[in-house]
C-alpha cells in the first residue's frame, strides 16, 4: 500500500458457510414447494456474472444501457440534490455506473467515502480495488452482506447517498420491497438520500424479448442455476432436459422466468439426500422481474417513510431513477 492512500477495509458479515446453509435452505424449501422456485441470487457464481455481463450487451436487453444514459446525463444533479460525502451502493453495481456517480459526487463537492455491498467477497474486493486505484483518496469500506439481513450493519455517519441501480429491486416480491423499503429507511438518516433504478412497464414484447434472446445467452444463465445446485450440493440435473420460458405475468406486472422440465426428471440432490420429481412441462420458477410506473414506485416509497425527491425518465417510459430522502 502507498503510504497517504486510503486503505480497503472489507467487513465480511457473510461467509462461505453462511452462504452454503443459505443455498441448502433455499433448495430444500424450494424445491419440496407444490410451485418449485429458486431465488435468482444463485444465478451470480463466476459463470453466472459472466453470462450476466453479456447480457447487459445484447440488443434485446435495454435495461443497463437505459440506465447509464440516464445517470450519464443525470449524476451532476443528483450528487448536486444528496449532497453526499458518502456513497453506498447496494447490490454488485457495474463499475462503470458508480464511477460515473462518484466522478459527479467529487465534481460537486467532499466525496470522502465509497461502502459497495454485495454478497460476493470475491467480487467486492475486485471491484473496490478497481475504484481505489481510480480515486486514490477515497476511503473505500467494503461490506459483504446480504441486503435482506445485514442492511443495519451498514456504517452509518456524515451524508450518505445510498444507492441500489440495475432493477435489482424487480428481483423481490412486493412483500419483500416493502419490508426491504421500510428496513433501509430505519437505517437512514435525515440528511442521507436514495437513489434507486427501476425499470418501467411498457410494450410487452420488448419487455419478453429482454429475457428471451434468439442467441440464448438468458436460456444459459438461467440454466446455470442448475449447474451451481450440481456443484455446490451434488446434484444431478441434466439442463438439456430443461427450457427456458419467459413470460409476461400481467395481474403482477412482473416478467417470471422459468425451467421447464422437457419430459419426467428424477433429480438427486446428494448433499441433501433429497429427490425431487418434475414432471413433464413442470416448471422451477427462477426469477421475477418486476417492472414499476412511476406513480406505483413513488406510492411504496412513502408507505415506507420516504419523499420522493426527483425522477428521471419517466417521459421517455423506458427506465426510471428516483431520489428519495427519508420523511422525518
Ligand atoms: C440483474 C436482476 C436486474 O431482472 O433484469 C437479466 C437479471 N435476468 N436477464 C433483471 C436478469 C435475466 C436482471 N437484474
Amino acid at each position: 500500500m502507498t503510504p497517504g492512500k486510503a486503505a480497503l477495509i472489507v467487513d465480511v458479515h457473510l461467509s462461505a458457510r453462511d452462504l452454503r446453509a443459505a443455498l441448502e435452505d433455499d433448495v430444500r424449501t424450494g424445491l419440496s414447494a407444490p410451485e418449485k422456485h429458486i431465488p435468482p441470487l444463485w444465478f451470480y457464481d463466476e459463470v453466472g456474472s459472466g453470462l450476466f455481463e453479456e447480457i447487459t450487451h445484447l440488443d434485446e436487453y435495454y435495461p443497463t444501457r437505459a440506465e447509464r444514459r440516464l445517470l450519464t446525463v443525470f449524476a451532476p444533479a443528483i450528487a448536486e440534490l444528496a449532497g453526499a460525502d458518502t456513497l453506498v451502493e447496494l447490490g454488485a453495481g457495474a463499475c462503470d455506473k458508480t464511477r460515473l456517480l462518484l466522478s459527479a459526487m467529487q465534481a460537486h463537492g467532499p466525496l470522502r467515502r465509497y461502502v459497495p455491498f454485495d454478497v460476493s467477497d470475491e467480487f467486492l474486493r475486485a471491484a473496490a480495488t478497481g475504484i481505489l486505484e481510480e480515486f486514490p483518496d477515497l476511503g473505500v469500506r467494503a461490506v459483504v452482506g446480504d441486503f435482506g439481513r445485514h442492511l443495519d450493519r451498514i456504517p452509518t455517519g456524515g451524508q450518505r447517498l445510498v444507492a441500489f441501480l440495475g432493477g435489482t429491486i424487480g428481483n423481490l416480491t412486493p412483500m419483500q420491497r416493502r419490508r426491504f423499503f421500510f428496513d433501509l429507511n430505519c437505517t437512514m438518516g435525515a440528511n442521507d438520500h436514495f437513489l434507486i433504478g427501476t425499470d418501467l412497464v411498457k410494450d410487452t414484447r420488448r419487455i419478453v424479448a429482454a429475457y428471451d434472446d434468439p442467441g440464448g445467452v438468458t436460456a444459459a444463465f438461467n440454466r446455470n442455476v442448475l449447474l451451481v445446485i450440481n456443484r455446490e450440493l451434488g446434484a444431478d440435473f441434466d439442463p438439456a432436459q430443461f427450457d427456458h420460458v419467459a413470460l409476461w405475468n400481467a395481474a403482477e406486472q412482473w416478467i417470471e422466468m422459468r425451467l421447464r422440465a422437457r419430459s419426467r426428471q428424477l433429480v438427486r440432490v446428494r448433499d441433501l439426500d433429497m429427490d425431487v420429481v418434475f414432471e413433464a412441462g413442470e416448471d422451477l420458477l427462477t426469477e421475477i422481474s418486476a417492472k414499476f410506473t412511476p406513480e406505483r414506485l413513488e406510492r411504496e416509497l412513502e408507505r415506507a417513510d420516504f419523499v420522493v425527491d426527483a425522477m428521471w425518465g419517466a417521459d421517455e417510459g423506458e427506465y426510471l431513477l428516483t431520489l428519495a430522502h427519508p420523511y422525518c
